[in-house]
């Protein structure tokens, strides 16, 4: 099996049962401007001890998978230059190749799950693109057959989100939503989409989480969590620069995995920076609801 890197903190913390969250890092890497994204990275940490888990921030590092990184690491990540972004299906070459790399949800998915770690909190995952071309996210393939808990403030409406939640569907993944009644939309509360199960108790999701996982499907279960109100974006503003970041994604025939950074970066670019503070809202509080869910767990196994 594929030794995963952890760091001391995290090692001792999974060797003792004691709860871990898992932070990708393409957010990092690809999602957000350097130096913020450092410091960003530092506070979603912060955040996930004050909950009373581990945080285990996973990237890979000149080709070995790494689940907790120092600040030189993080830094490194930050600053662009030889940073790839990858997906799960991209591990094996990184190891052979010696890459360092963001991970996306997939990738930190998988090597959460290969490093004993079930719980994880991200901003948004990728899905099904708009549009009718076949971009369909590995996120979700992934999501299809590992079994980590990933909390997310659901996806942004640069994505399908109807045809995104059908797929989650059809892939046998539980979808909940943490205290509302619609599936949320990332930098808004609503989406217009009146999916998943409603969960107002960060314990009631650990217990579906492990009663999904003695079922043995062997998918993942995705909590999604709504962007605080206060920091939550006006929705026709909102709306209308991703239709603008669509249109000139369509018109430079950007493709593959530059699509979904292409899109991150204009709307940060374009919104004088408050699609950056509501992404950065949404995280930590992401991050502080994935450490509930690894307490509340490892409370009900102890
Ligand atoms: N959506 C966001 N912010 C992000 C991403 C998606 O709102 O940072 C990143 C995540 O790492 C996600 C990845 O796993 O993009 C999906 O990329 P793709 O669409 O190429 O599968
Ligand atoms: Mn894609």
């Amino acid at each position: 099996m594929t030794e995963i890197r952890l760091s001391d903190e995290v090692a001792a913390a999974l060797a003792e049962a004691r709860p871990v969250v898992a932070l990708e890092s393409t957010i990092i890497s690809h999602g957000m401007p350097w130096p913020r994204n450092a410091e960003v990275a530092a506070e979603v940490e912060a955040a996930v001890r004050a909950e009373g888990a581990v945080p285990a921030t996973v990237a890979v590092i000149d080709g070995t998978p790494c689940a907790g990184l120092d600040a030189a690491q993080i830094a490194r990540l930050g600053q662009g230059g030889a940073v790839v972004k990858a997906a799960s299906r991209d591990l094996g070459l990184c190891a052979v190749r010696g890459l360092t790399a963001g991970t996306t949800v997939s990738a930190t998915m998988r090597i959460a799950h290969l490093a004993g770690i079930g719980t994880f909190a991200t901003g948004g995952i990728g899905g099904v693109h708009r549009g009718d071309g076949l971009d369909v996210s590995a996120d979700l393939t992934e999501l299809a057959v590992t079994d980590v808990c990933v909390v997310c403030a659901g996806v942004k409406s640069i994505l399908d989100i109807p045809r995104t939640i059908e797929t989650l569907e059809t892939l046998r993944v539980p979808v909940l939503v943490f205290g509302a009644d619609e599936f949320p939309a990332f930098y808004t509360r609503r989406s217009g989409v009146a999916a998943g199960e409603r969960v107002d108790d960060a314990a009631e999701i650990a217990a579906i989480r492990s009663a999904h996982a003695a079922m043995s499907l062997g998918t993942g279960l995705l909590v999604a969590n709504p962007i605080p109100e206060a920091d939550a974006l006006d929705p026709d503003a909102i709306g209308g620069t991703i239709e603008a970041a669509l249109a000139e994604a369509a018109a430079r025939g950007i493709n593959g995995k530059e699509v979904t950074p292409f899109l991150l970066g204009r709307l940060n670019a374009e919104t004088d920076g408050t699609a950056l503070a509501a992404n950065i809202a949404l995280v930590l509080n992401n991050a502080r609801l994935a450490a509930r869910i690894a307490v509340a767990g490892t409370a009900q196994t102890a």
